[in-house]
């Protein structure tokens, strides 16, 4: 796969904080919240505006516990559990999200559909795996700052996604519990290291939330970006 394109390169970074993006936005909240979309649901927009929607398999892997289910749930604006409960097998999750391409000004939908299967399920079912690989777009590994071994896993993680081949699949890690500084298992040389071994691009994330969008924005607008810098690079 090329390498990923420059933050901001592709996608107006900070467009859900414009006046022109408020009739998109308005789409996916519903009373300040987040609106939840089923898998025949989509945004609907007023009979003049054409915009296209591009539909993508997203897939969340990592140990047990590192938060896959947690950032599922960040993602589309819903509540996160703070006990862990193991997930039992595949759970789907649909984000739409809109974007501003730079340069041409054109806006798209992004429908992200999140893939989470609980790790130990996964490592007891075979069937499990392929269903997984089968039409995948991206794959974001994650491991937690605050659990060594589950940054030592992902070595083990990344080659389980080998065969078959995925050049063509955007991977990006994610350093989950960012928040517990003080609990933190994981140097900044440990993350360059890795970074110049593997060539994968690590986004470090807080379990905090901030005010709706402007949490998830820049982690959405950046796995988007490199959707997209994919679809245009593949030949
Ligand atoms: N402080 C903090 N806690 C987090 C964060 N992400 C996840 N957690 C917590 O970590 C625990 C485990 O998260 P899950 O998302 O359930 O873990 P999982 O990867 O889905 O685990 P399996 O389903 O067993 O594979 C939960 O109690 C979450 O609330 C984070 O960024 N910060
Ligand atoms: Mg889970």
């Amino acid at each position: 796969m090329a390498p990923g394109p420059p933050p901001g390169s592709i996608v107006v970074m900070d467009w859900h904080q414009s006046k022109d993006s408020k009739e998109y936005f308005k789409k996916i909240m519903h009373k300040e919240q987040r609106k939840l979309f089923g898998l025949l649901e989509s945004p609907v927009m007023a009979p003049h505006s054409s915009v296209d929607t591009v539909h993508y398999k997203i897939v969340l892997c990592g140990k047990s516990g590192v938060g896959k289910t947690a950032l599922a749930a960040r993602l589309a604006g819903l509540k996160v559990p703070t006990m862990h409960y193991e997930t039992t097998g595949i759970e789907t999750t649909i984000v739409y999200w809109p974007v501003k391409l730079q340069g041409s000004g054109r806006v798209l939908f992004f429908c992200l559909q999140f893939w989470d299967c609980g790790d130990n399920v996964l490592r007891r079912f075979d069937h499990l795996l392929p269903a997984c690989k089968e039409g995948v777009d991206a794959i974001l590994f994650l491991f937690s700052f605050a659990d060594r071994t589950s940054f030592d896993d992902l070595s083990n993680q990344i080659s389980q996604w080998a065969e078959p081949p995925t050049e063509h699949v955007v991977k990006l890690v994610f350093g989950t519990k960012f928040d517990l500084f003080m609990h933190c298992d994981v140097a900044e040389r440990d993350i360059r290291n890795f970074q110049e071994t593997w060539g994968l691009p690590v986004l470090r994330f807080r379990g905090e939330v901030a005010d709706g969008l402007s949490d998830v924005a820049p982690v959405l607008n950046c796995l988007v970006e490199n959707l997209w810098h994919r679809d245009c690079t593949r030949i």
